[in-house]
């Protein structure tokens, strides 16, 4: 390993996040960009806005994955898995799901303060979630990070529009601390970013952004890792995304070894 990765494997067990650049190259980047085009025009089934009605939008999709095999290659070709593995300290990494994120320019929804693992069925600590904008980002329209809050504690996942506690029950996690109102006390950080740059961060690392003040689209797609420790935890409640009939096929505490989570990087292969 070199003292390049060995500092991004420090800052992303030390903050829970790291920027890193120059993933994907440019023929890369725009083969993502025609899949989240193709989104926009052709959602999936789990397709949805985030935004309120009459706003610039901001779209969300889901676990398209198997309808682009094309991402997988170009994911693969730029070396993403075997970086993650090395981020996480996993002999393997699996997909967990892909999810795209658009806002059009002037969408002003902005994205709250949340983690991504209180929305999902898995547990464990080894996992990533790679943020991939295919336009350039400012400082103000990037991700932001709550450096270091990828502890063991968990916060109470709401909906992105009216905050409704949809999955925990409502008085059993705490809710996300108010950032926002102080951000002097929070170490928040967060990168102008390039098409190409990735940022990768835990699941449990608080994040948010604004709304896309700019007049070129955010357009971002998100890629969910998990290494060797993650396990399947079947929840009551539906999950973001849902993944319907897996508690009938994996039972609870199992590796997540099932075929909706395609293996991308065995570490030595
Ligand atoms: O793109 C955004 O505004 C939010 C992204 C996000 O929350 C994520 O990738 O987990």
């Amino acid at each position: 390993m070199t003292t390049h990765e060995v500092t991004h494997r420090q800052q992303f067990e030390d903050d829970g996040v790291v920027c890193v650049r120059g993933v994907f190259d440019a023929e890369q980047i725009a083969v993502i960009r025609q899949i989240v085009e193709n989104m926009l025009t052709d959602p999936g089934p789990h397709g949805q806005t985030a935004s309120r009605p009459g706003e610039p939008e901001f779209f969300e999709d889901f676990c398209n994955w198997q309808r682009y095999p094309e991402l997988l290659d170009v994911v693969a070709a730029a070396g993403l898995p075997a970086l993650c593995g090395e981020l996480m300290g996993s002999p393997e990494v699996r997909l967990y799901h892909d999810h795209v994120l658009v806002k059009q320019p002037g969408a002003q929804q902005p994205t709250p303060w949340h983690q991504d693992q209180p929305f999902y069925n898995g547990e464990g600590r080894q996992n990533i979630s790679a943020w991939i904008p295919v336009d350039p980002v400012s400082r103000e329209t990037t991700l932001e990070f709550v450096a270091g809050s990828h502890d063991d504690t968990w916060y109470l996942p709401t909906t992105f529009l009216d905050q409704q506690a949809k999955w925990f029950p409502d008085s059993s996690l705490a809710p996300v601390p108010p950032i926002d109102e102080d951000r002097e006390r929070f170490p928040v950080r967060g990168w102008a970013m390039e098409p190409g740059d990735v940022v990768l961060f835990h699941m449990l690392t608080l994040h948010a952004a604004a709304g896309n003040s700019r007049t070129i689209p955010r357009r971002a797609l998100s890629l969910r890792f998990l290494g060797a420790d993650a396990t399947h935890a079947p929840r009551r409640w539906t999950t973001s995304p849902p993944f319907p009939g897996l508690e009938g096929e994996l039972p609870a505490g199992a590796p997540m070894d099932h075929p909706l989570f395609p293996l991308l990087w065995t570490a030595g292969h």
